[in-house]
């Protein structure tokens, strides 16, 4: 069963995830929920206002926690969002970006979502090195997917050209 082998079902592209035709793409956001700058104010932009009135609904996410909303203007059906944790270079971030990877992953099955697209979280405003982030994103998805066959493909993107260089390297070590 090739066709149904972990590396088969990740991919990375360079680009903007507004502009994504998938079930869900995920949002960094921060424990309001309710909108912010970098690829949270993006979404919220894309999607337009009835998703933060959704959001004002939800009443706040803690960190490393997950979330679920419709996509509204954007070309997918759901949003998931999910909080990163503010880099301090400590265990406790690694596990609390694990989980956000895991808790998004954990909610999109649970809504019979089959491609989902993740930016690279906490790696803006939040100060993650990119480097140690994508080993972490990678590593909770693979160990993931090879337990749940249900999701086809989840998609990293990234904004800069030197992100997803560091992300395709890094995946090459599994093919
Ligand atoms: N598509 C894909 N990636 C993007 C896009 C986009 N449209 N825009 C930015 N990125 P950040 P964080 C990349 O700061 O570090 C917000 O204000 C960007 O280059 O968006 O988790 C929230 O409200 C970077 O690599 O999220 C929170 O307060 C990555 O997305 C706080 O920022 C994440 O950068 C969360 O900070």
């Amino acid at each position: 069963m090739m066709k149904n082998a972990v590396f088969d079902r990740v991919e990375v592209m360079q680009g903007d995830i507004t502009t994504l035709k998938l079930d869900a793409i995920v949002n960094a956001a921060n424990r309001s929920l309710l909108g912010g700058g970098g690829v949270d104010g993006a979404i919220h932009r894309a999607a337009g206002p009835e998703l933060l009135s959704e959001c004002r609904k939800i009443g706040g996410c803690s960190t490393g926690m997950a979330k679920i909303t419709k996509g509204y203007n954007l070309p997918v059906k759901y949003i998931i969002h999910t909080v990163g944790p503010v880099y301090r270079g400590t265990d406790e971030d690694r596990r609390l970006l694990s989980h956000c990877y895991l808790n998004s992953l954990k909610l999109a099955v649970k809504n019979h979502t089959m491609s989902i697209a993740f930016p690279a979280i906490s790696c803006g405003a939040y100060g993650y090195p990119l480097k140690k982030a994508c080993r972490i994103a990678i590593d909770t998805t693979y160990d993931f997917l090879k337990n749940n066959r249900t999701l086809k493909k989840v998609v990293f993107i990234l904004f800069s050209a030197d992100d997803y260089n560091v992300y395709k390297k890094y995946l090459k070590i599994f093919v």
